[in-house]
């Protein structure tokens, strides 16, 4: 079996340990950190949606997955963080008011991370006066928003209103699952990331960095 089929199965089994252990197998055999992100980690999500939503897996054991997952990221994490990067710029990042998904926003605070970025991570279900608050205190150069429900769309459009109505001149990316190029467009967000690193694109395109 493939060493991201292994870490895949291991996501799906919800095996905190194994997922860890066939991650070091896989980079011992020079598989790429980002086949391991996408081929491993996220495939396992991907599948688990539709189980989830068919009612063959429920709450408690996607949570175990979700947890297994982020066990994951961690041990990667210092690895993605190697080598020095020049100072890019402020961005404060968070998951909408209602929403407490966390992984895919996760993902991109690391990839930003990674690449010079200082990352102020406000974390799940943020209020909308918080995204506002946290934009004076903080001055960042960009604000990005994460949502992975539709229902917690429209909170996503409360913040890009509440951010604008307080005269804050950072630029706004937002993105997730159910988010769209279109629906960034109609909320007046200044970007839309379909993932982690074009989140990153976005941001240093912002920060005319190439
Ligand atoms: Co939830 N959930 N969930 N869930 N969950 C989804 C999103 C769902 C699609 C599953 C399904 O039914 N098919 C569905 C939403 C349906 C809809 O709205 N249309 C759903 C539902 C219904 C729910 C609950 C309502 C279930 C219930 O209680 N009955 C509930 C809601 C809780 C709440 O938020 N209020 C709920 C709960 C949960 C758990 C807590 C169990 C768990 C989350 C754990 C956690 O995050 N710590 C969970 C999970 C794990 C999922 C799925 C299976 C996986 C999400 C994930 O982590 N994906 C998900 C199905 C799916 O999306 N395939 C599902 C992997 C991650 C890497 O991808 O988050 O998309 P993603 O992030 C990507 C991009 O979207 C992008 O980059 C990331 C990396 O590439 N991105 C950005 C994300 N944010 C960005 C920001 C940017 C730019 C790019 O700029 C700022």
């Amino acid at each position: 079996m493939e060493a991201t089929e292994k870490i895949r199965e291991a996501v799906m089994a919800g095996e905190e340990e194994d997922v860890v252990e066939n991650i070091k197998e896989a980079l011992n055999s020079d598989v790429p950190i980002q086949q391991i992100t996408q081929e491993g980690l996220t495939k396992a999500m991907d599948e688990i949606g539709p189980k989830m939503a068919s009612g063959e897996l429920f709450v408690p054991e996607v949570l175990m997955c979700a947890e297994a997952m982020k066990k994951g990221l961690e041990y990667l994490k210092p690895m993605m963080q190697e080598g020095d990067h020049h100072y890019l710029g402020k961005v404060v990042v968070g998951t909408v008011e209602g929403d407490l998904h966390d992984i895919g926003k996760n993902m991109v605070v690391m990839m930003l991370e990674s690449s010079g970025f200082e990352v102020v991570d406000l974390g799940i279900d943020v209020p909308v006066n918080d995204f506002v608050e946290a934009a004076k205190e903080h001055k960042p150069e960009i604000m990005g928003l994460s949502a992975l429900l539709t229902t917690t769309m429209p909170a996503m459009k409360e913040t890009v209103n509440a951010l604008k109505d307080n005269n804050i001149d950072a630029k706004i990316i937002v993105g997730g699952a159910p988010v769209s190029e279109e629906f960034a467009e109609e909320i007046g967000a200044d970007g839309y990331g379909s993932d982690a690193s074009s989140a990153v694109e976005l941001s240093k395109d912002i920060m005319q960095v190439s």
